[in-house]
């Protein structure tokens, strides 16, 4: 499918997107696809006034009715699956099965979100008083800010968006500049469904293309009650304080440097598919990718081996070509950011196959590397960082607890996973002295999580929950009501006063 063809289905104006100064490249060949106007401070105000019109009406709206706006949005999805997934493939440089599946995540949120739009449960609590009743209500929040990086363009979005509408709210979005038409386009989307609705306000979702200065005025303005925002831990530094410098609520998905353990008992093969998929895949650009792998010394040999035979056969190509697993990086400040961590790992020991750039006659401004493999003495500097490329670094271990120890031992903590047989070690890792992650796995990789599981991580990831089971709670706000059905007024903890 043409270009132009491909906009016209997604609803994207193909005379809008030749106007502006964001140049908008594509990973795949480095050819500019758009050049979109940006939004100034003044309009990233009004965008956010409008959402919160929007909000005041929305909130009224009973949320099963609400959930019917996000089952609209859900079929949307389910119709143009191949189109967007294309276009994240052109505008991220996924491979088309990746770019496909990020759209299914989508559809998949939607369909827990439906479920969800009946199903906002709060509790009831006994009062230690007589003809009393104390119970929860879940209120719409506000407006939440939804800042989001080129990796997964749409995909986090709606699971911010798909749980922020059925809980009453109204979204603001401000996408990677690296990936503003994916955004565009899931707007339209979102459009389509809000007409074919009926009654939802205009104001529900607003897009905001432009840099620093949008970002900064979204994090800022008190009217965003919730900023959900993904991306480097550098990012997380500065939105974290400014909102809270306003008592604004915040949830952080931030770096996350996951690490695999393969002990003795190991299935090998199922180990190696594993990490391949969790290393290789996306180019090693997925926040849970798996960057490190600590590893039994007495399967190690076995399992590196097996390891550079996958990674030497990993087609790198275009990611819209048929049979490549391997796309290019987003762009050359990646793959600068790669190679310098390679010699990086080569100045502490490290032995590094793989890594070099490729295809660079075919496609001289874009960035194509085959994946690296970094044999390490230890768990030096450079591997305690995440450095957003294909890069594993393998560490050879003695013992579980030191595996565990090496495993816990650098500052993210979003993805983990061990394969064993042995069940000791399988509920070690998963138990309070096991990862400290927010996702512990066992005998399956780091990356590819479901939509039903809550989604983010500790320490430097930030700590935010997305997602499925109850993170749609950070969405809305929680009010504790006591009903006194008496006709007496007894104070709570036995207090008299005055009588
Ligand atoms: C991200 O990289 O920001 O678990 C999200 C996964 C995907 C989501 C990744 N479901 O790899």
């Amino acid at each position: 499918m043409d270009i132009t063809e491909l906009f016209k289905e997604l609803g994207l104006d193909s005379s809008a997107l030749s106007s502006g100064t964001l140049q908008v490249r594509s990973p795949v060949d480095g050819a500019s696809i758009a050049v979109l106007s940006e939004h100034t401070r003044n309009e990233t105000i009004q965008i956010i006034g409008q959402a919160h019109e929007a909000f005041l009406a929305w909130r009224r709206v009973p949320a099963p009715r609400r959930g019917e706006l996000v089952r609209l949005l859900g079929e949307e999805l389910r119709t143009h699956k191949q189109a967007l997934g294309r276009l994240v493939s052109i505008e991220a440089g996924k491979i088309t099965a990746e770019g496909e599946g990020e759209v299914q995540e989508m559809i998949d949120i939607c369909d827990f979100a439906v479920g969800l739009s009946r199903q906002l449960y709060g509790l009831t609590i006994a009062s230690e008083r007589p003809g009393h009743r104390m119970m929860e209500t879940w209120h719409p929040l506000g407006v939440v800010g939804v800042i989001s990086a080129f990796n997964f363009p749409v995909a986090v979005w709606s699971w911010n968006t798909a749980l922020a509408l059925v809980c009453g709210d109204a979204v603001v979005w401000k996408p990677s500049e690296k990936t503003p038409l994916t955004a565009l386009a899931c707007q339209a989307l979102l459009r389509r469904a809000m007409e074919r609705f009926g009654d939802a306000p205009q104001g529900l979702l607003g897009v905001l293309i432009g840099g620093r200065e949008v970002g900064e005025a979204l994090v800022d303005d008190a009217r965003v009650a919730l900023v959900s925002a993904t991306g480097s831990t550098r990012m997380g530094r500065e939105v974290g304080p400014r909102v809270a410098q306003r008592f604004g609520r915040c949830l952080l998905e931030l770096g996350g440097n996951n690490a695999i353990i393969v002990t003795p008992s190991a299935d090998l093969d199922m180990a190696a598919r594993g990490i391949l998929f969790g290393a290789v895949g996306t180019a090693g650009q997925r926040c849970t990718s798996t960057r490190r792998l600590i590893v039994h010394h007495s399967v190690a040999d076995r399992l590196v081996e097996k390891l550079k035979k996958a990674y030497a056969s990993a087609r790198v190509g275009s990611p819209l070509e048929a049979g490549t697993l391997v796309g290019p990086l987003i762009d050359r400040a990646a793959f600068e950011a790669m190679q310098l961590a390679l010699e990086q790992a080569r100045a502490h020991g490290g032995a590094v196959f793989g890594g070099e750039r490729q295809l660079q006659d075919a496609y001289p401004d874009a960035f194509y590397v085959s994946p690296a493999l970094v044999e390490m003495p230890e768990q030096t500097e450079v591997v305690c960082q995440e450095t957003f490329a294909p890069i594993l670094y393998v560490m050879r271990y003695e013992s579980f607890d030191d595996a565990l120890t090496m495993q816990n031992g650098v500052p993210q903590g979003l993805s983990s996973a061990v394969f064993t047989t042995d069940l000791r070690e399988a509920e070690r890792f998963t138990s309070p002295e096991g990862s400290d992650c927010g996702i512990a796995n066992v005998n399956i990789g780091t990356s590819g999580a479901e939509i039903g599981g809550a989604f983010g991580g500790e320490k430097e990831t930030g700590g935010g929950r997305e997602s499925g089971s109850d993170a749609w709670k950070a969405y809305m706000r929680r009010a504790t009501n006591t009903i006194n059905y008496s006709r007496e007024l007894p104070l709570a903890q036995g207090i008299k006063f005055g009588d």
